[in-house]
């Protein structure tokens, strides 16, 4: 805990300083329950010290985000990315959660170049360099960091305080992937400040909707299957829902997936199992997205067992980049 508290200090001090500023909340594009916790909880922190804010979402929030706000009955106000330039006129600072690479930013990585400070719990990525100051601390979510960051300085509200725990929720997959602070941060949130562990489960329950069914049987139909030893990778293309039909290919016995799509870019989305980063020691969000990203002439990071990779090509090359990759990583694997 205390190592953890060392680094925290820094950036505490910085939030401390922001006082009667123009603040850009920033994270990454579709952002997810942690993201969003993220961002409501420094958000009326930074109120209560009377900063004006300005919320971003790149592409909006994510089907999970949406149906959160909705059942918790909460509205966000919240900004188009393609206002940046207009909005970056009159922004001091910008705060980005939840994310590693600008590439996650959309129209606002333009302008965030020394004006920004990194709150994050990714792989770094090249915000680390670009922002004048920068918490990366490896916790399961941003929800817990963000915790430690606050919790000498702040109060949650009982709504914070929920969010936060819907944000470690889904970030720890429900408790699957934790930390040894994890539990500490839940307690705190549920004993301290009454988050409502009901509302949070309830708040990240959702049927799954008829595109997203369709997007996972036809990601399941066009999928190609390759071994190495005992790994099985699953690769597959569809126009949307990339990660949860990574998810279902990883639950249908894979042991790594990735899920190509081209919309305007060229986008390829990873998920593996805990056991193939222990097994093979590749971590998607440090071996694997990076390249690839390179390949596609745009970027890519992540976790250990989840990442994305964008940039431009066709969906074959897309395709064939995967295989090529993963087959030289895990060409040692099969020796
Ligand atoms: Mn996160």
């Amino acid at each position: 805990m205390k190592e953890l508290l060392n680094n925290i200090r820094k950036t505490r001090r910085i939030l401390l300083n922001l006082s009667g500023l123009r603040i850009g909340l920033i994270t990454h594009k579709n952002a997810d329950p942690d993201a969003l916790a993220s961002i409501y909880a420094l958000e009326e922190f930074l109120h209560a010290r009377k900063n004006y804010t300005y919320l971003f979402f790149p592409e909006g929030l994510n089907s999970t985000s949406k149906n959160l706000l909705d059942k918790l009955g909460l509205n966000l106000e919240y900004y188009d990315t393609k206002y940046g330039e207009y909005f970056n006129h009159i922004i001091d600072y910008y705060i980005i959660v939840d994310t590693s690479n600008s590439i996650q930013l959309g129209d606002l990585s333009k302008f965030i170049r020394n004006k920004c400070i990194v709150i994050d719990h990714h792989h770094p990525g090249d915000l680390a360099r670009k922002c004048y100051s920068s918490l990366i601390i490896r916790t399961t979510s941003t929800s817990e960091l963000l915790y430690f960051l606050l919790e000498r300085i702040w109060y949650f509200s009982r709504i914070s305080a929920t969010l936060l725990l819907t944000g470690i929720l889904y970030d720890t997959r429900r408790f699957i992937y934790i930390d040894k602070y994890t539990f500490y941060v839940v307690n705190e949130l549920i004993n301290k400040y009454n988050a409502d562990y009901g509302k949070a489960l309830e708040g990240l329950h959702k049927e799954m909707d008829l595109p997203e069914r369709i997007a996972r049987l036809k990601g399941a139909r066009r999928l190609v299957l390759k071994r190495y030893n005992d790994i099985i990778i699953a690769i597959t293309h569809v126009s949307a829902f990339e990660g949860s039909v990574a998810r279902s290919l990883i639950e249908l016995g894979a042991d790594a997936a990735f899920v190509v799509s081209s919309n305007n870019k060229l986008r390829i989305v990873g998920r593996a199992t805990k056991p193939f980063v222990e097994k093979t020691g590749i971590s998607l969000g440090r071996d694997v997205m990076p390249i690839i990203g390179k390949l596609i002439s745009g970027e890519g990071g992540g976790h250990d067992t989840a990442g994305v990779a964008e940039g431009r090509g066709s969906l074959k090359q897309g395709i064939r980049i995967v295989e090529k990759v993963l087959s030289s990583l895990l060409s040692n694997y099969t020796k």
